[in-house]
């Protein structure tokens, strides 16, 4: 039988093959916009695909239940040593295989089955895994919400201090996936200590801003902070927890093996990668970017007719109400109206939405994934002005074809993994078309 171990993917399987070239030309020839995307560094890709694939390392480092676990010990002391410094947590688990997985992990250290949880409510900005009926938080837990007010479109701390107080939950979860403000952790700690509640702060939209100072951290107040690795941190896809040394022991068990067998370790390779690329100044300055650009869009997005919930932004993401109480157009038709200009978003609900979730009456924006690509203010600007153009038009061929065109010079002006593009778009009919 023929050896092909060592014969290159595309003589192997062209199917797969092909498949990761067009994702590189729809990455490289559109324009991102979806909050929780980013693109990761030619160092992340090379770590992911690595032999660490092949190992197994079920434990923690130094206490392994395989040999031949030197090296994976490592990677994983090095992606826990700069999680805490990045962070300046006490404790860091770099083994969950996702957010969902890491707050898993954390109810279970937290909680019993059947207490009382009190996390944001969904269509407020909150999050599946903080209390949805159909996850296995609002299926073990019982849940309580709170969310914003209806006239700031803003949390609401003095009515989520009423509902702890009426609740007395176990557990308070904060942290959001589409809320475009600060959030206060240490007022929502204070009022979970009232109660005698603990605290999870899921960072994973802001991990990034956490991490360059430029959004307050919930890790001096919250028992446990939980993000993701692959949003605004620009690493790989996965999760992190970090906590205080007294529930590191009890958060470790619950990672392993409590959810989770063996750890990827080439996962956790490139989150040391990527950590040690939060790590440095130029990261810092890039999120900074990140926050400016994602004013700039706001901004721009309300001088051409649209409503900005909440009024505008401090973090990465913009929520953008395109149905304007009828006047406009659902999240839905706005997401597939942008989709075929070459700009990808996702449709959201906004607080208080009279459109079904499915349908919605807001697009959900980010700047992570374009900034990434070098974008300023400059273009955020004329982004959002493509944006507008198609929102208030969406059926028109002309303006289409129009903004299609400033994307692929956009996209041109700013190149995305040069060396992984192997064709141009229109030979193989990839691309905004
Ligand atoms: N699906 C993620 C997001 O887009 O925010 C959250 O898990």
């Amino acid at each position: 039988m023929e050896d092909r171990r060592n014969a290159p993917l595309a003589e192997v399987d062209p199917v797969v093959s092909r498949a990761i070239d067009n994702e590189v030309a729809r990455q490289a020839n559109g324009l991102e916009l979806i909050a929780s995307e980013n693109f990761v560094s030619e160092a992340v890709l090379e770590a992911m695909g690595s032999v660490f694939t092949n190992k197994y390392a079920e434990g923690y480092p130094g206490k392994r239940y395989y040999g031949g676990c030197e090296f994976a010990d490592v990677v994983e002391q090095a992606a826990i040593d700069r999680a805490k410094e990045l962070f300046g947590a006490d404790h860091a688990n770099v083994q969950p295989h996702s957010g969902a997985q890491a707050n898993m992990s954390v109810y279970l250290a937290a909680i019993k089955y059947g207490d009382r949880v009190l996390g944001m409510n969904l269509s407020h900005g909150g999050h599946l895994t903080h209390g949805h009926p159909l996850n296995f938080s609002g299926m073990s837990y019982e849940i309580a919400d709170y969310g914003v007010s209806r006239e700031t479109e803003q949390i609401d701390y003095d009515d989520l201090a009423r509902r702890a107080e009426e609740h007395r939950p176990q557990l308070i979860v904060c942290g959001a996936s589409a809320y475009p403000r600060t959030i206060n952790f240490e007022r929502i700690t204070d009022i979970a200590r009232s109660v005698g509640a603990r605290v999870m702060a899921d960072i994973a939209h802001i991990a990034g801003p956490v991490a360059a100072g430029l959004h307050p951290s919930p890790v001096p107040h919250a028992d446990y902070v939980t993000t993701t690795t692959h949003k605004t941190l620009r690493g790989p896809r996965g999760g992190l927890i970090l906590c205080r040394e007294e529930h590191a022991a009890e958060v470790n068990k619950k990672v392993f093996p409590g959810v989770q067998g063996g750890p990827l370790v080439h996962i956790i390779a490139a989150k040391a990668v990527a950590f040690g690329e939060a790590l440095r100044e130029d990261f810092k300055e890039y999120q900074r970017q990140v926050l400016k650009n994602a004013k700039a869009l706001a901004a721009e997005l309300q001088s051409q007719g649209l409503r900005i919930v909440s009024g505008g932004t401090d973090n990465h993401l913009v929520l953008v109400d395109v149905f304007l109480g009828g006047k406009g157009i659902t999240g839905k038709e706005a997401e597939k109206s942008l989709e075929a200009a070459g700009l990808t978003v996702n449709k959201n609900t906004i607080p208080f939405d009279q459109n079904k979730p499915f349908v919605t009456s807001g697009v959900r924006l980010g700047t992570p994934a374009l900034t990434t690509r070098g974008m300023g203010e400059g273009e955020m600007r004329q982004v959002a002005r493509l944006i507008a153009e198609i929102i208030h038009d969406p059926q028109s061929e002309e303006a289409r074809a129009k903004v299609r065109r400033e994307v692929a010079e956009l996209a041109a002006r700013f190149p995305l993994y040069p060396k992984r593009l192997k064709k141009p778009p229109e030979a193989e009919g990839v691309g905004a078309d």
